[in-house]
């Protein structure tokens, strides 16, 4: 179970988000409201959402899942890997947000980079993703750190998508989506596979919170999908944070 949340309202400048998609700008006043509606649909699925003031000299500051690894044992600073990213990880209401709520607060050191969208919890073992934004110097890191708090760790390469969760979502009772690079991956192969097809790859992006998977609008095969394993869905739109490649997992720290 999840009992708390954390968030970012998203910056004045959310249009100036890194991106690699062509879908235009985002739009503030949209993502305003899409994140109030994100923050209501996880208040629903029962937990205490911790909301951030925005960061407007961070356009891409709202994706706050990148900055740390909320653990049962520890919280974990991240050092993104994104230049533009990397003060996000020393923003002081967010290290102050996180030991409020954990005796014991990590940190990844230089040279070591790793963005939190690269790590996939599943138990007391973390799927740590190799990308454009962490490398194996900043897992390596993360790994032992993991391993002091009586927890585990094992690297992913990635070839095509920008963070591991952008193509995997672990929904918990062994319920693994999976899409693109991932589908054959023998890491994987004694989960409960639900395969996303290739025109909804961006559906994968969702989060299991407690009864509840929250799934992003306009990808209906993939909301079948999870509705037939027995979950109750929150349909959420995150059109405005898909424009500069967030999604649903991006948006919050879950613990
Ligand atoms: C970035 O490129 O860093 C942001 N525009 C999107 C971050 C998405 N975060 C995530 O997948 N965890």
């Amino acid at each position: 179970m999840f009992k708390n949340v954390i968030v970012r309202i998203p910056s004045k400048h959310v249009s100036d988000g890194i991106t690699s998609a062509n879908e235009g700008k985002p739009i503030y006043e949209k993502a305003l409201v899409q994140h109030e509606n994100y923050v209501s649909a996880l208040t629903k699925a029962g937990v205490d959402v911790t909301v951030l003031k925005p960061e407007d000299e961070f356009p891409d500051s709202c994706f706050v899942e990148d900055v740390a690894l909320c653990t049962k044992k520890c919280a974990i600073i991240t050092r993104p890997g994104a230049s533009s990213r990397r003060e996000e990880a020393a923003l002081p209401d967010m290290i102050k947000t996180l030991h409020h709520f954990y005796t014991h607060v990590e940190q990844i050191k230089e040279p070591g980079t790793i963005e939190a969208g690269d790590i996939m919890m599943v138990g007391d073992h973390f799927y740590i993703g190799l990308s454009a934004r962490t490398n194996q110097e900043g897992a390596n890191q993360m790994i032992s750190i993991l391993e002091k708090y009586g927890l585990s760790g094992e690297t992913v390469p990635l070839k095509e998508v920008l963070h591991l969760k952008t193509g995997l979502a672990y929904l918990e009772n062994n319920n693994l989506l999976v899409a693109g690079e991932f589908k054959n991956d023998p890491r994987f192969a004694d989960f409960n596979k639900v395969e996303i097809d290739p025109d909804e790859a961006y559906g994968a992006n969702c989060i299991w919170v407690n009864d509840y998977v929250l799934v992003p609008e306009g990808y209906p095969k993939v909301q079948k999908k999870i509705e037939a394993l027995g979950y109750k869905v929150l349909i959420v739109d995150t059109s405005e944070f898909r424009k500069i490649d967030g999604g649903l997992s991006c948006l919050s720290l879950r613990f």
